[in-house]
């Protein structure tokens, strides 16, 4: 067994004891109330999900098992699996074990290939991406071992090597996906580094002479892995796993709610969008044109993606990681430029709007520019790559939920009619 396997454990049943001590103890107590407004507008601020591998303060950002991003930005994404899953940092050894495991379960089916190739040539990327990973659905450990009558206890096990499974997949899937999709030859098979954002970075095949681009995508992995439990692809993959569905399918359908432009589907439109003010004023805007051509977005009922968030009301931590990687790696790059005047530029005017909640940047805001600075120019990609990081996240929390004996998801609707009967009452 695998030293995170055997860690999980150790510390999962005294974790589902305290869960069941609390709630037996103080399960009546009322933890949030919900008002009309809330019932219609996205369930913003309703407490009623549990999730403890991260959290996100509104005035603080992500933190993940108690630990602010801005400690955790030098690590590597299987770190940072590690920690979302136990709570701690993996010392030496732990971190190769979990690299090994991984490594091991790298080789992706055949059938994965053919039905990548089979999908129409201007299929969007993560469409491509997100049908690799439903079509591996026969693997599953916890299908299998669900139709063989397993034992309630041994959910989490069974989820575990599913999610090992499909997250050592991951890398050669995007990076196929991308080489396919936009034309860049044949696939690459890595030399033999245990490193996983390394091993992607090789698969994709674009120049990294002094390895600043594995920086970057060991940073972007790291970055995107996990944002609590309500935002889009988290909660909608959570409810199916909550159906014991497996982890092919709960996060192939996360994922697919993160391909809308309101949640991951936003970098590549945010790249699209400084591009565009170039193109449009023949080179770097000024703060005056950014302003108007903003303003020019807003009348157009558009929103300027990058910006705002549903429950963030300072510039994203993850922004700053970017901002400060982009700053130390290429300063002078003229894209770069037009992000920070941007960024520089665009909260004044949000600030302008009333209904806006966030007028600061969120994690897609820069992300783009930094990509494209290596040559990844393809922006219908980028969600690709937010995939791959998020999948961490995903299958940690549906780790945890199987470990904790969470039940299946189920709130309550009413009609319109209903709402305005409670509320004449
Ligand atoms: N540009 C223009 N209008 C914006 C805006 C922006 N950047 N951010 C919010 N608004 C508008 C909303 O569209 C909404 O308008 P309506 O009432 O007319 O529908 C109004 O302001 C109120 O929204 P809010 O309470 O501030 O924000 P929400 O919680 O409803 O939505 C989000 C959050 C992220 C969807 C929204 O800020 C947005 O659309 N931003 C741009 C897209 C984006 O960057 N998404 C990525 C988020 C991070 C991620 O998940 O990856």
């Amino acid at each position: 067994m695998s030293l995170l396997k055997q860690k999980l454990a150790q510390v999962f049943p005294a974790q589902k004891a305290e869960i069941g001590a609390f709630v037996k103890e103080y399960g009546d107590t009322q933890v949030s109330t919900v008002t009309l407004k809330q019932a219609y507008g996205g369930m913003r601020g309703v407490k009623g999900l549990v999730c403890d591998t991260s959290e996100v303060p509104p005035d603080k950002g992500l933190i993940i098992r108690g630990i602010e991003l801005k400690h955790l930005t030098e690590k590597c994404p299987e770190e940072i699996l590690w920690l979302l899953l136990t709570g701690e940092l993996p010392n030496e050894t732990e971190l190769l074990d979990l690299r090994k495991e991984l490594f091991d379960a790298r080789e992706v089916p055949q059938y994965v290939w053919d039905v990548i190739n089979a999908m129409p040539a201007d299929s969007h990327p993560m469409a491509m991406f997100n049908t690799a990973v439903l079509v591996m659905q026969k693997e599953s450990v916890f299908a299998k071992k669900y139709a063989e009558g397993m034992k309630k206890d041994e959910y989490w096990e069974a989820t575990y090597d599913d999610a090992i499974q499909i997250i050592a997949k991951l890398p050669a899937i995007g990076a196929y996906v991308y080489r396919k999709r936009f034309g860049h030859g044949e696939r690459i098979i890595p030399n033999d580094t245990l490193d996983w954002s390394n091993s992607y970075v090789q698969m994709l095949g674009l120049p990294d002479p002094n390895g600043d681009f594995t920086k970057l995508m060991t940073l972007y992995l790291n970055l995107h892995c996990d944002h609590e439990g309500g935002n889009v692809s988290a909660y909608s993959s959570a409810t199916i796993s909550s159906a014991l569905s497996d982890l092919y399918y709960a996060l192939s359908g996360g994922l697919n709610g993160l391909a809308g432009p309101l949640h991951g589907l936003a970098n590549q439109e945010c790249l699209g969008w400084v591009l565009e003010t170039r193109e449009k004023f023949g080179g770097a805007p000024t703060h005056e044109q950014l302003k108007d051509y903003a303003w020019e977005t807003l009348n157009s009922g558009k929103v300027i993606p990058g910006y705002g968030h549903a429950v963030l009301r300072i510039t994203d931590p993850r922004f700053d990681a970017f901002l400060a990687f982009g700053k130390k790696y290429m300063g002078d790059d003229p894209v770069f430029l037009t992000v920070q005047r941007v960024f520089e530029t665009v909260p004044d005017v949000l600030r302008q709007v009333q209904k806006i909640s966030d007028p600061w940047p969120n994690v897609d805001a820069g992300s783009g520019a930094l990509l494209y600075h290596y040559g990844l120019t393809e922006f219908s990609y980028y969600t690709v790559l937010f995939s791959i990081s998020r999948a961490l996240g995903i299958a940690a929390q549906a780790i945890v939920a199987r470990a904790m004996g969470y039940p299946i998801t189920r709130p309550k609707s009413l009609p319109t009619k209903g709402y305005m009967k409670l509320v004449q009452q």
